[in-house]
């Protein structure tokens, strides 16, 4: 059931290569808070990242979001999944392809989750600088619970010169939140 649990603190990456991409990001960080089910409490910067896994396609616009909730990892991820496909996110059938938007539960408090089709923390999250990256902008000394390191060790040990991240010039205005 929704809403019944404790309050959670989650991080959650979102993406976009498809469409306006910066504005998709923030209209899908301002239909997660919509409602009240979860409520921001930082948003990393914003950056422009080089595909990975599947190269052959368009630039990311990434950032990561703190948020508090009582869903369970479950409704959570139905209600990311929701607001994927209200902003126009379409199967194309490419793994790792192009996205209108994309929410990924990367860590849900220090819980280790492995449920059909959810592995929390996220499986690829310690391999990828665009993930890395903002969350080490909001809090650099979070420890990864399966790896057992802070995420600013698992960026610094990362060899990773083919993933480009790059701050966006202009930072967008949220509904709420605020800086790192
Ligand atoms: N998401 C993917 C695959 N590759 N590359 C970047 N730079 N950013 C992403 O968000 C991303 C990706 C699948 O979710
Ligand atoms: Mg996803
Ligand atoms: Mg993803």
């Amino acid at each position: 059931m929704a809403g019944v649990g404790n309050r959670q603190t989650v991080y959650l990456s979102v993406g976009s290569n498809l469409g306006d991409k910066l504005d998709n990001c923030v209209k899908g960080i301002a239909a997660l808070v919509a409602g009240g089910e979860c409520e921001l409490l930082a948003v990393s910067r914003f950056y422009r990242t080089s595909p990975v896994d599947y190269t052959d396609q368009d630039w990311f616009v990434n950032a990561a979001v703190k948020v508090a909730t009582r869903l369970e990892p479950s409704d959570l991820l139905k209600k990311l999944q929701t607001i994927q496909s209200q902003m126009g996110r379409k199967s194309n059938g490419i793994r790792f392809g192009p996205r209108t938007l994309d929410l990924d539960i990367l860590l849900y408090d220090e819980q280790v989750i492995r449920i059909p089709d959810l592995e929390i923390p996220h499986p690829r999250m310690h391999k990828r600088v665009f993930v890395l990256q903002p969350i080490c902008d909001i809090n650099p000394a979070i420890i990864h619970p399966v790896l057992g390191k802070t995420v600013a060790d698992l960026l610094k040990q990362l060899d990773a010169q083919d993933q480009q991240v790059v701050p966006m010039r202009s930072q967008p205005e949220l509904p709420q939140g605020g800086t790192p």
